[in-house]
Order: C-alpha cells, then sequence, then structure tokens
C-alpha cells in the first residue's frame, strides 16, 4: 500500500493529493498537524528529515519527500494520464512553467505570508533549520504575488491550459497557487477575467475539491 502524509490546509501537500486522484493512485492518507509541529518531532522526522509535507511512502519501498520527486514518481509508474507532457517540446514546456509558477507563485505567496504571520516567528522557512522572520520580505512578496496573478492571466488569455495545450501538472501547481494566494488577501478578480475562466473550467474536474 502506498502511504501518504498530507496536512488538509497547506498548499504543498494539496499539489500531491490532487495528483494521486487524477492519476487514481489508491493509497492510504496519514494528517500531520502542521498547527501543533508534528512535522518536527520525532516520529515524523525518522519518516522525513526535512520536516515537510508531502511525503509519500510507496509500496516498492522508496520515501519520496517533495513534490518533485512524487510527481516524477507517479509519472514514471503510472504514465496514464500523460501530466508531465508527452513530446520533448511538452516536456520542456511543463517543466517551465511549472518551476515558474513554484518560485513566482507559491514561493512568493510563502514569502509574504511567512514573513509575517504571528505564529511563524522564527519559521520563515519551513524545514528543520528555524529562520527569522523578515518583514520587507513579506511587503515584496506582496507585490510578487500581484504580478504572479497577471502573469497567469496573460498566459491562459490565449491557453486552455497553461502548458502544453492539454491538462497538466502545472494546472495542479497553478490552481493550488492562485486557491492559496487568498492567505494574503489576494484572489484573482476582474482585472484577471481568463484567469477567472480557466479557474472555473477547473473546478469541473473532481480532484480538484480535494
Ligand atoms: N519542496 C517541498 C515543500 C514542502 C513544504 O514547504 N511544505 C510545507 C507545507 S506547504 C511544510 O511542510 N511546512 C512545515 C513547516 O512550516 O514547518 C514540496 O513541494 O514538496
Amino acid at each position: 500500500m502506498i502511504t501518504f502524509y498530507d496536512c488538509a490546509t497547506a498548499p504543498s501537500p494539496r499539489r500531491a493529493r490532487i495528483l494521486l486522484a487524477e492519476k487514481g493512485v489508491a493509497h492510504e492518507t496519514i494528517a500531520i498537524d502542521l498547527r501543533s509541529g508534528e512535522q518536527l518531532g520525532e516520529a515524523y522526522r525518522r519518516i522525513n528529515p526535512h520536516c515537510t509535507v508531502p511525503t509519500l511512502v510507496t509500496d516498492d519501498g522508496l520515501t519520496l519527500t517533495d513534490n518533485a520527486g512524487i510527481t516524477a514518481y507517479l509519472e514514471a509508474r503510472y504514465p496514464q494520464p500523460p501530466l508531465l507532457g508527452a513530446s520533448p517540446a511538452e516536456r520542456a514546456e511543463v517543466a517551465s512553467w511549472n518551476w515558474r509558477i513554484e518560485f513566482e507563485g507559491l514561493m512568493a505567496i510563502a514569502e509574504a505570508m511567512r514573513n509575517r504571520a504571528p505564529a511563524l516567528v522564527d519559521r520563515a522557512l519551513p524545514g528543520p533549520v528555524n529562520y527569522p522572520q523578515i518583514p520587507a520580505l513579506a511587503e515584496r512578496g506582496l507585490a510578487r504575488v500581484q504580478q504572479f496573478l497577471a502573469t497567469l492571466n496573460e498566459r491562459l488569455a490565449h491557453h486552455e491550459f497553461v502548458a502544453s495545450g492539454r491538462f497538466s501538472v502545472c494546472d495542479i501547481t497553478a490552481v493550488v497557487a492562485v486557491d492559496f494566494a487568498r492567505v494574503v488577501k489576494l484572489q484573482p478578480d476582474e482585472r484577471h477575467p481568463h484567469l477567472l475562466r480557466w479557474r472555473a473550467a477547473m473546478a469541473q474536474r473532481p480532484a480538484m475539491a480535494l
């Protein structure tokens, strides 16, 4: 049995949760309570020394400790439907857009949120090492998130999906990022009609409700 370590309120494990559903992979889920710091406790640290979710423990004995590894593994093991692109050109486009959404979207939101949340003092970055908050990074993060929403809106003006002309892991990462932006009170609005159209289309997929 595949075991998935998850947290219902966090964006990173949501990416893997949606991917597992889109691929139709049977698994059991174990919830990790990030709010109480369970990820930093000895028991979870033994499973994932990076102290982050998601973690996927496969039925062939691998422990995968981030979305990059989980995605590569699931695509190779369950190739249908292909979510990393089919042709060499598609694969390059998916890799490129996925990185952009992670860096310009997810990282920017995390930067804006983690550098000012009172509950995250000294937890400005996830992982086993504590880092202090830098309030100026929260400010910069907000500007970056607004730019990210504009960039994605522009991209979707002429594309039905984010990359490769079909549904891919980029759409999953982008849905998670756009939805997570609400934690810094930024959401697509009338300035982002293409983004709103795409998000409504994505809502038709049952996995996106996860
Ligand atoms: N590179 C990792 C990042 C995972 C990550 O940052 N997870 C966050 C939740 S979204 C976490 O575990 N945070 C624990 C903490 O803040 O202590 C991935 O995408 O898999």
